[in-house]
């Protein structure tokens, strides 16, 4: 037997595989453990502690795997609950939906991982650090772990910018599948065909823009997703002043017009939008300055959504944002999750990073037992 992952030159769709639903079944759950601190403030101790609230939450209803560098793995140990497997792995920052594996699944309960390409959200044209060579081989590796097949796609693809309904429909933003930082040689028309072919998808719903300022370049996770095969949850914002009116607006009206792969018109349910959210000086100033890294600058507005919420086994882990928004945004998810139970963890560190809690976590399907 060999414990090398084997990558295979196929596709999932040519070898009957999809990506399921977050809301299906899974085995668990990996992240990563934050300790850039020039994209975490104050040496990343407190984004540290929502990661870990997070992982706490997350491990209620399955199990957890965080992956930490060498140097951090201690530190990672002695803030984590025992009940979270610490692995030793390296990345360059700390977004395991991004740069872990999209895990696939077919009719027999086989899980294959897709390996996309990754640099860092865009490169050296608005990508967000460098080197990303670190988190390009995360994904390899958490496959290596799991012991699944590897598909390496041809293209430059995030965990983040792709939600699947299981059932054949992929929901994605124009504003990130399309932006010429990713896949400046493909177009739409190719990159729509490789998304397919490597998750197993049959159709493709584009919305327009993602959330107001997100650096992703408007990762679909932030704005909306998938709470069952035809049910969306959407960011909502109701002040035409808010440069977010018209991009929710626009997505609502997109859902509304689209059918899904089985020809079904979407339910959506719209999640208040917190805020707007602004990081103070105080924020900005605990994060230490890098020419290769994004700077942090006191009073941006922060692409804080709701949406960034994590789908566990009878569970939904969702972040607190904003007093004034948070119990609304509750009540939204218990109403389009009656079977789960809906946990709130305090995430404003998480987003000062730049995402929120989807975006630090990525589910392994439970397939069949190998
Ligand atoms: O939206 C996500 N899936 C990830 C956010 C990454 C932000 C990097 N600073």
């Amino acid at each position: 037997m060999s414990f090398m992952t084997m990558t295979l030159r196929s596709t999932p769709l040519a070898d009957g595989f999809r990506m399921p639903g977050e809301f299906e079944p899974h085995r668990g759950c990996w992240m990563l453990w934050p300790e850039r601190t020039d994209n975490w403030r104050d040496e990343a101790r407190p984004a540290q502690r929502a990661f870990a609230a997070v992982a706490r939450a997350i491990g209620r209803f399955e199990p957890v795997t965080v992956g930490a560098s060498a140097a951090a793995y201690a530190g990672a140990r002695a803030v984590l609950d025992a009940s979270i497997r610490v692995v030793e792995l390296t990345s360059d920052d700390a977004w395991m939906r991004d740069v872990g594996p999209t895990c696939v699944l077919d009719r027999r309960g086989e899980v294959r991982g897709v390996d996309w390409r990754f640099n860092a959200w865009g490169g050296f044209n608005g990508g967000l650090y460098a080197p990303w060579d670190r988190d390009e081989q995360v994904a390899g590796k958490v496959l290596e772990v799991e012991r699944f097949a590897r598909y390496r796609a041809p293209m430059v693809c995030e965990g983040g910018a792709i939600h699947s309904d299981g059932a054949g429909t992929l929901l994605v933003t124009e504003q990130c599948l399309l932006n010429p930082n990713r896949n400046p040689r493909l177009g739409r028309k190719r990159i729509e065909s490789l998304l397919l072919a490597y998750t197993g998808a049959r159709k493709i719903v584009w919305l327009g823009d993602g959330v107001f300022g997100d650096e992703t370049d408007g990762h679909v996770d932030n704005l909306a997703c998938f709470a069952a095969p035809g049910v969306v949850l959407l960011a909502g914002c109701d002040d035409p002043r808010d440069p977010q009116y018209r991009i929710s607006a626009d997505a609502y009206a997109r859902l509304m017009d689209e059918r899904d792969a089985r020809g079904e018109r979407f339910r959506v349910h719209r999640l208040p939008m917190p805020g707007p959210l602004r990081s103070t000086a105080r924020e900005a100033a605990g994060v230490r300055k890098n020419v290769d890294a994004k700077r942090r600058r006191a009073g941006e507005r922060l692409a804080a959504s709701y949406v960034n919420f994590y789908i566990a086994n009878g569970g939904v882990v969702m972040p607190l944002l904003d007093r004034k928004t948070d119990a609304a945004a509750l009540a939204v998810l218990r109403k389009a999750f009656p079977h789960r139970k809906v946990v709130g963890v305090a995430a404003r560190e998480i987003l000062l990073g730049g995402g929120n809690i989807h975006c630090i976590t990525q589910q392994i399907p439970r397939g069949a037992a190998a």
